[in-house]
């Protein structure tokens, strides 16, 4: 999805030449609708870089979550292809401030999932490995994997966080402070019809929303461009797991049309045997 790419140039670049004007109808701070985050709130939030030599710097394309010392899970719609060369990217993690300094870490190895074509048909994910393992610290720590028979409902308390767009038209001005907001999961069934109704095709009963995908957000809340690949965690059991990656959607946080999330617990044998072999 190289338009994400240049999407994200561009808002990156539209909020360097100056902050965009205010547009009444996104008013509220955010991911969308959301606040900036703690530091130390969701250490496994890292930011996956890209070198833009127009720029002459590592520049974010997506966001990731450090999922195992060495293992960064993020949307495969950020990497460019399938045998995409790792010394390409660079993670920065630990830091709230999108450019806060942090010494990026190297990528050694990129897996995305065999099956991945498009955002929309699925498959959409993707593991780096680290070429360091990196240490526990209070700013940098990996989420839990939930367990695969979890089953999410809309009573779950469930967060996105990103560096992304904080409106379909604004970008999240500097100093780029890490966003968080709180979304209600929404059933498949229900956001396979909103989509349907969005696209037009009232009558139609294919699948919009594949059995891998997971809807979250309402109008006002939701995750956008620029958070791609980054985390979905709900509190399951006392402890944030990963629930979904930023994936697509029909703009953000526009009515009855939710963001759609990797469904991670779909994954969960896939990535572990992945990071298995590879130890
Ligand atoms: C994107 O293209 C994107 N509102 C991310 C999230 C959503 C839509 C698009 C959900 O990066």
């Amino acid at each position: 999805m190289l338009w994400l790419l240049f999407l994200t140039l561009l808002l990156l670049g539209s909020s360097i030449a100056g902050t965009p004007a205010p547009d009444p109808e996104n008013e509220l701070v955010g991911i969308v609708g959301g606040h900036s985050a703690p530091q130390g709130k969701w250490p496994w939030q890292v930011s996956l870089r890209i070198y833009v030599y127009h720029w002459a710097s590592w520049t974010h394309i997506c966001g990731g979550s450090l999922i195992h010392p060495q293992w960064v899970l993020t949307a495969a719609h950020c990497i460019s292809r399938k045998d995409a060369d790792p010394s390409a990217y660079r993670i920065h993690a630990g830091n709230v401030y999108l450019y806060g300094g942090k010494a990026l870490l190297n990528v050694s190895r990129v897996i995305v999932h065999p099956k991945y074509v498009t955002a929309f048909l699925g498959y959409d994910l993707a593991l780096l490995q680290l070429s360091k393992a990196v240490d526990n610290t209070a700013y940098i720590r990996p989420v839990r994997l939930p367990s695969a028979s979890l089953d999410i409902t809309p009573e779950h308390q469930c967060w996105v966080t990103g560096w992304g767009a904080i409106g379909m038209h604004q970008s999240l001005p500097p100093p780029y402070r890490l966003q968080q907001v709180n979304v209600q999961v929404v059933e498949n069934e229900v956001c396979n019809q909103h989509y349907h109704k969005a696209s037009g095709h009232v009558s139609d009963d294919s699948t919009l929303i594949q059995p891998d995908m997971l809807c979250a957000g309402s109008e006002g809340q939701d995750s956008c461009y620029g958070d791609s690949g980054g985390p979905l965690v709900c509190r399951v059991s006392g402890s944030w797991s990963l629930v979904g990656i930023v994936s697509w959607g029909y703009g953000c946080a526009l009515r009855d049309i939710p963001g759609v999330y990797t469904r991670v617990t779909t994954y969960v044998p896939w990535i572990t045997k992945q990071i298995g072999t590879c130890l």
